[in-house]
């Protein structure tokens, strides 16, 4: 038996049956950090490569069973959310959170699949903003989300400073704006100060040229809870997630017909 057991880190999201995004993806990017991944599932989705065909969120009542029971035995040292699927689903995780206060919570503010299904209802929106925000230390929202969670249009690093700076107002601790979706590739850091104001830093990397990138937004918010449970600071944390997601980019591969997932595994 070995005596180091390694760090556990949690993940609360979807089920995504071609494993490219959701409580999959985030197991295999937690084993990708060497350590110890436990999920609670939010929702089940049928859906493949080509695209997400129906979404179900479990009962709320199973997923405040799910969180108690492990939490009860098993103390993680991060926490990553993901989809939540619906109003009441992200209720009883904000009240988790509530409850029993754990380190490192990285909340991706997961909307909508990238062939634009949504994956959070209204009232789900809500609670995110009202409740969820303030409850993580980092949320990670892309572009689009970023755009519609702070009500202005967010494509270029201005637009990305004025977003992070509604949302860290708004409630929200420290945000990553992940911008792969831009020529290159910036993510934007911003975090509250002290004195009222927002810091921001940039991250560039060369955009790897690859149609494979299902699940990126997954694997970035997962490998930053890992980042975290191990003790990074946060500007290391987002460098080194930005490096492993650049990683299952540059190594990632066509399993299917649609948008292919990013090679989660590839360093293990
Ligand atoms: O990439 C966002 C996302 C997150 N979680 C699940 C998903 C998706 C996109 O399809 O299915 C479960």
């Amino acid at each position: 038996m070995s005596e180091d057991p390694p760090k556990v880190v949690l993940t609360i999201a979807g089920f995504d049956p071609s494993s490219g995004a959701g409580i999959t993806a985030d197991l295999k990017t937690i084993a990708a950090h060497h350590l110890y991944g436990i999920a609670c599932i939010t929702a089940l989705t049928v859906q493949s490569t080509q695209g997400v065909s129906r979404v179900q969120p479990v009962d709320p009542k199973l997923v405040w069973e799910t969180l108690e029971t492990l939490i009860a035995d098993v103390p993680p040292a991060a926490v990553k959310i993901g989809m939540l699927g619906s109003g009441e689903i992200a209720e009883t995780v904000a009240d988790f959170l509530k409850s029993f206060r754990l380190p490192n919570v990285v909340l991706d503010p997961v909307l909508r699949s990238s062939s634009g299904t949504e994956l959070l209802d209204g009232t789900g929106w809500e609670v995110l903003q009202r409740r969820l925000f303030a409850s993580a230390d980092v949320i990670t929202p892309n572009l689009e989300e970023a755009g519609f969670l702070a009500g202005v249009p967010v494509r270029d690093l201005p637009s990305m400073r004025e977003a992070a700076g509604i949302l860290v107002r708004g409630g929200a601790k420290s945000v990553v704006i992940t911008g792969g979706h831009l020529d290159d590739a910036t993510d934007l850091l911003a975090e509250s100060e002290p004195n009222g104001g927002v810091a921001c830093r940039t991250f560039v990397c060369e955009k790897i040229a690859t149609t494979n990138t299902h699940g990126t937004g997954c694997a970035f918010s997962a490998s930053l809870a890992c980042n975290l449970a191990q003790g990074l600071p946060l500007t290391e944390a987002v460098q080194a997630s930005k490096s492993y997601v650049k990683g299952a980019l540059e190594n990632s591969y066509a399993i299917g017909k649609g948008v292919n997932p990013v090679n989660h595994l590839f360093r293990s």
